[in-house]
């Protein structure tokens, strides 16, 4: 029993949350967005760099920075930083760090009168880090598969065909590219692996939850694969830790935090998983069946499962479960946030007013569709960004509100149908999820209920649960995973939404119109 703190570092913000067990409550959560703090210093728009290209990076540096930042918060919220028991934490999936010789030696020894920022200009053998968002990497997707004998082939050895936006293709374009850098880079970190590696102050190696957004993972394994990783970068395989249960302890928090922050020096830390593995936590997804939405800046749709399950389409993407067991399937819509926050400032609206505009139209918007590639796509595959409209006229703000969202919730069912799951309630997290009018339009065009919970950051909220668990096991008192996610993933009384019989049928009809618009542009 005690308090463990959970840290979430997600495209556009750093966010950390605290559970006490004793009292099974949230007692804190604070959040550092980083276009606020940052988009002077570091240049970033959306916490990237360049959005509106197919070269998505951000600055490392910034999350270091952002960390510190956090913590301060932290502690300035009355949270006594000496109570913590141990953490864990999430990162964007994907993303991948690069550091220089010097790297483990400055970490091992930063000095608590300097911030991060000030000691660790110079570890990075890449200055930026690419991250989900980036869709250059086709040409090393097609070379990555036909090094391990085609997709089919890699698919079974990874669970995943090539994404561009998956590690190994984004590793071997730099390998490409900057052969002298790749040269000079010691380790390849994932976003996940560099926040634990600041904490824990040494290189800490990826779980199998991010370690499975790589292309490099033997799925069944749940270690790196040989045959991917000759297929994706000449000697790569000693430029990465060897992958780590997630509820192994690595370590304590290193004397950086305890002196300048107060942590204790007996806090552990336990390596970090990918956002999308933590939500499936901090939702409460430890055995098969449900399905969960996560509405952030990239829209993912997610299900737990006993067995590994394939999509022939090559949309899904699988992931192993950071319960150490189960697998999980997944889509990803790059057009999240993204989109509604576009058409948010397009009409110079708030998110009041973007709930309005839901109120003020109807199911089925008038026969109004939208296509919403505000940027490319990665459900459907779409290269090239461009909004498509039919029968909707681009200066209506609300019908264009309800035309976004309309489009992101049948394109959900449409591309969740490989799952094979019968759908009977989707738990649903991320900013967006606050809005009870969004999901309303989820729950009529999946006709099942959907329900909310007491924080729209799952994610944060499973990497907490997972420090707890980790601790648990390693001080040889274990609790098992359905009893430590029960009373933190109860959905909120009374907050839940419930499909309406009349906009069920109707978007049973939409839902083939959209399909064959979005057919005629794929
Ligand atoms: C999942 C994916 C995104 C990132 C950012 O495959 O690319 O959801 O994890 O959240």
């Amino acid at each position: 029993m005690g308090n463990f703190l959970g840290i979430d570092a997600s495209t556009q913000s750093m966010t950390g949350l605290v559970i006490d067990t004793s009292s099974s409550q949230i007692v804190v959560e604070k959040s550092v967005n980083f276009d606020e703090h940052y988009a002077e210093k570091y240049g970033v728009e959306n916490g990237v760099l360049d959005a509106n290209t197919s070269v998505v990076h951000s600055p490392p540096l910034m999350w270091a920075e952002a960390l510190e930042t956090l913590c301060s918060q932290l502690r300035e919220s009355g949270i006594d930083l000496t109570s913590i028991e141990a953490i864990s934490g999430s990162g964007q999936q994907h993303g991948t760090v690069y550091l220089n010789q010097s790297a483990a030696g400055v970490l091992g020894g930063l000095r608590a009168d300097l911030s991060l920022a000030e000691q660790l200009g110079n570890v990075f053998s890449r200055p930026t880090a690419p991250v989900w968002m980036d869709t250059s990497t086709r040409l090393q997707c097609d070379e990555i598969e036909a090094g391990v004998g085609g997709p089919q082939r890699l698919l079974e050895l990874t669970g995943n065909t090539a994404f561009e936006r998956f590690s190994g293709p984004q590793i071997r374009k730099f390998a490409q590219q900057e052969p002298e850098s790749y040269e000079r880079t010691t380790n390849i970190c994932l976003v996940s692996s560099f926040m634990a590696s600041l904490l824990a102050g040494r290189i800490v190696p990826v779980d199998a939850g991010d370690g499975s957004g790589t292309n490099l993972m033997d799925i069944g394994r749940r270690r790196w694969s040989q045959d991917a990783l000759t297929a994706t970068a000449p000697d790569l395989g000693r430029r990465l830790l060897p992958i780590i249960k997630a509820d192994s302890i690595v370590g304590t928090m290193s004397p950086y935090w305890v002196d300048r922050y107060g942590f204790s020096p007996t806090c552990n830390v336990l390596p970090f998983s990918g956002d999308n593995p933590c939500s499936l936590i901090g939702l409460g997804l430890v055995e098969p069946g449900k399905l969960a939405l996560s509405l952030g800046t990239s829209d993912t749709f997610f299900a737990c499962m006993d067995q590994v399950r394939i999509s022939s389409t090559g949309e899904g993407a699988l992931f192993a479960s950071p319960d150490g067991v189960h697998y999980m399937a997944l889509i990803c819509f790059l057009n999240g946030s993204l989109a509604r926050e576009a058409i948010r400032d397009q009409f110079n609206l708030d998110w009041e007013g973007f709930a309005a505009g839901l109120r003020q139209t109807n199911p089925g918007n008038d026969g109004g569709l939208m296509l919403p590639y505000f940027h490319a796509e990665i459900v459907p595959h779409i290269s090239t960004s461009g909004v498509i409209r039919q029968n909707l006229d681009p200066e209506k703000p609300a019908a264009n509100v309800r035309a976004v969202i309309e489009a992101q919730a049948l394109s959900s069912r449409i591309h969740a149908e490989w799952m094979g799951v019968n759908v009977q309630s989707i738990s649903v997290t991320g900013g967006a999820s606050a809005n009870a009018e969004i999901l309303q339009v989820f729950a009529d065009v999946h006709d099942c209920e959907v329900q909310q919970f007491q924080t729209t950051n799952a994610a944060a909220l499973g990497a907490a649960l997972r420090a707890w668990h980790g601790h648990m096991t390693a001080l040889g008192a274990p609790v098992s995973w359905s009893q430590t996610v029960s009373e933190f993933s109860r959905p909120l009384p009374g907050a839940s939404m419930k499909p309406r019989a009349q906009a069920v049928t109707l978007y049973d009809e939409r839902v083939e119109a959209y399909r064959d618009l979005e057919a005629r542009h794929t």
